[in-house]
């Protein structure tokens, strides 16, 4: 996969202005969501793991019952990029249904 740069602080900011739900945390974009029961909080990170093998780009995730974390950051350019805006706009629009 090509070579791909952080996103300056001023960019992440103004990304992150647009993204409902998403904040910064330690460097990283965070969403905590919650579900119904297990299985639809699963059901949705199915959903978010043939996207993330399709763009071949990976969530860091956490997962109890209903409740899943999802931080995203891009370890190739030791940073936030826009495949992390990308895939976080992606997450949003599959919550939306
Ligand atoms: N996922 N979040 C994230 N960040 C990466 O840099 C990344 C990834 N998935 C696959 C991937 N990079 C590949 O390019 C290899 O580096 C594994």
């Amino acid at each position: 996969m090509a070579t791909i740069a952080p996103l300056s602080d001023d960019e992440v900011q103004s990304a992150l202005a647009g993204l409902d739900g998403w904040e910064l945390v330690d460097a990283k974009m965070r969403c905590e969501l919650s579900f119904a029961n297990f299985s639809e909080a699963w059901g949705f990170m199915n959903r978010v793991a043939l996207l993330a093998e399709t763009t071949d780009h990976h969530p860091e995730w956490f997962n109890v019952y209903n409740r899943v974390h999802i931080d995203l950051t891009t370890h190739d350019a030791g940073g936030i990029s826009q495949r992390d805006v990308d895939m976080a706009t992606a997450i949003n629009e599959m919550l939306a249904g």
